[in-house]
């Protein structure tokens, strides 16, 4: 066996390398600098501390361009730290709720994913580094932070220059580092995520659906995996175990650029998606994001389900999913910003109700301590307690379950939920690439503004129906598990009728600031519950 030495490389420090929301994202031309992604990957592992000597680390990405040369990058770098073992997914890839899924599954001390998720691929567009701890969620924020300072000061990295690994080819490959076993084990990336979900839902009552039955039409679907990683993962769910014919999935092959898609699963981005759908051959679509957390659910004649919709509706019908039917049902939860139709269905069933930040990582400490079964985003994502990460694939089977059991389409089951809970009519704007100073001065004046005394009961009167100001702050969120505290995670007004807007700075971005306003208005009149939800288009001015 060829033995190795490790080499320390002196550097210099960047300032830029600050992780958001969800992981550190930047143009690929930002990570291909020299040691700039040998830097943050070099902070991630000091991050772990007296943990990382004799670690087990997961490894993979979205098949994004970079995503290869890192995971060769990385693997070197980690031979050099001490890792004892990195499980990599087969030619690298890795959708997030599979990395989530390993690491919890093999007791990992966490992964590092590549991925940008839904931003654009290619040589001029986005890459992004996320690390993932042993619960299989993203990195809380002390974690995070910890990162950040790590890399203001690092000097140096460890790097095995030539260890060279084959990870288009499973197997377990065996190094000695400075006198040291270090072993790289590529996986299969799709066999333990396909296990889980058979695990979680009735498989055979999904293949009857599908194919349908004595009585019943098979009920005809549409997958896009908008060219991003849930390709290989999607043919083999719905394709090789649950019997839907080939034409039933598209743009299943993970490309280096997406095929130029922009694999962000909403009305705008995946339009063809939405087109296919206008014809009304398909009873269900589908769509998921480049790294397969985010999902659109879409009925017959593309008939739309809002993300925060379809959390409430899953909400209401967990007990047909057979994990649930296990595990009970722990507490519901969103993000601040997402609508609050899932409020309504947790008070109406006694079911506990959390309201978290945005991001993912803050669902995590809920879920560890048995306190959460499911919970979603307004930006497409919706997941449960089966692992710490948000689950396209994952919602689009819950869905599928839902509708098995019920034997109701996508808007029967909407309309029949509006009927009993009232609906949100949600909208979000996303100002983009907008100067980062002049957006933290404008956050900083609105809170002035909206949290002066006389601010509440202050009225608006938008086409006939008035909205009185109950509640007006930057929110701070207490985490009830630790205690921790998150401020300033964004402006709200919450007004009398339940209704609420929403402002804050987005943290994904790789360029430039992105504002976001949320618009949450509750309607529980009937009669008006149908109407088209442009309804509730507001002009901001009005409200300052
Ligand atoms: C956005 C979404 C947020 C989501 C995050 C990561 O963050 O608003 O809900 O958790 O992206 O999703 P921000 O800070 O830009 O608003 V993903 O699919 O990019 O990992
Ligand atoms: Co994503």
């Amino acid at each position: 066996m060829t033995e190795f030495k490790s080499v320390i490389v002196p550097t210099r420090p960047f300032d830029d390398q600050k992780p958001g929301t969800s992981g550190l994202r930047k143009r690929v031309t930002v990570f291909q600098q020299q040691n700039y992604t040998e830097n943050f990957v070099q902070a991630i592992l000091n991050s772990l501390g007296d943990d990382l000597q004799g670690s087990v680390l997961v490894l993979g990405g979205d098949g994004r361009y970079y995503v290869k040369d890192a995971a060769k990058l990385i693997i070197r770098i980690c031979a050099a730290n001490g890792v004892k073992k990195l499980i990599v997914g087969q030619h690298g890839i890795f959708s997030t709720p599979a990395v989530s899924n390993l690491i919890r599954k093999r007791n990992t001390s966490g992964g590092i994913i590549l991925t940008a998720s839904h931003n654009p691929g290619g040589p001029d567009k986005d890459f992004g580094i996320k690390f993932n701890t042993d619960n299989g969620g993203p990195a809380p924020d002390y974690v995070t932070a910890e990162i950040f300072n790590i890399t203001v000061g690092l000097e140096s990295y460890n790097i095995v220059p030539d260890l060279e690994c084959d990870i288009d080819t499973q197997g377990v490959y065996t190094y000695i580092v400075d006198g040291n076993e270090f072993n790289v084990e590529v996986v299969d990336s799709v066999a333990d995520y396909v296990g889980l979900m058979k695990e979680i839902f009735d498989f055979d009552s999904l293949r009857e659906l599908l194919k349908g039955s004595e009585g019943r039409k098979p009920f005809k679907i549409l997958i896009d995996s908008m060219n991003g990683v849930t390709g290989p993962y999607v043919r083999q769910i719905f394709v090789n175990e649950l019997g839907a014919d080939e034409s039933s999935i598209v743009n299943t092959k993970p490309l280096e650029d997406f095929g130029g898609l922009h694999p962000d699963p909403n009305l705008t981005y995946a339009v063809q998606l939405v087109d296919a759908m206008k014809e009304g051959i398909h009873d269900f679509g589908a769509a998921f994001d480049g790294d397969g957390d985010r999902n659109m659910i879409l009925g017959k004649k593309a008939f739309f389900v809002t993300p925060s919709d379809s959390l409430a509706v899953l909400g209401a019908h967990l007990h047909h999913i057979p994990y649930f039917k296990i595990t009970g049902i722990k507490g519901f939860a969103r993000s601040m910003p997402t609508a609050g139709a899932i409020d309504r269905v947790a008070s109406a069933t006694g079911i506990d109700f959390y309201e978290v930040p945005t991001g993912w990582k803050f669902f995590g400490s809920l879920m560890d301590a048995d306190q959460l079964s499911l919970c979603g985003e307004e930006s497409f994502g919706t997941g449960s307690d089966h692992i710490r990460e948000k689950d396209g694939i994952w919602a689009a089977l819950a869905w599928l379950q839902v509708i098995a059991c019920e034997k109701k389409g996508v808007e029967e089951l909407l309309v029949s939920h509006w009927k009993k809970f009232g609906r949100n009519f949600f909208t979000r704007y996303d100002y983009e690439n907008c100067p980062a100073d002049n957006c933290a001065y404008m956050l900083h004046k609105l809170e002035q503004i909206v949290t002066s005394p006389v601010y509440i009961g202050t009225q608006i009167i938008h086409r006939n129906k008035s909205y009185v100001v109950k509640q007006a702050d930057n929110f701070c969120y207490e985490d009830p598990i630790d205690g921790s505290l998150t401020p300033k995670q964004g402006i709200r007004l919450l007004f009398e009728d339940g209704s609420r807007i929403i402002v804050r700075l987005s943290g994904t971005g790789s360029s430039g600031a992105t504002v976001r306003i949320y618009v949450d208005s509750y309607e529980k009149d009937e009669r008006l519950i149908l109407k088209d939800a442009q309804v509730c288009h507001y002009t901001f001015m009005w409200v300052v």
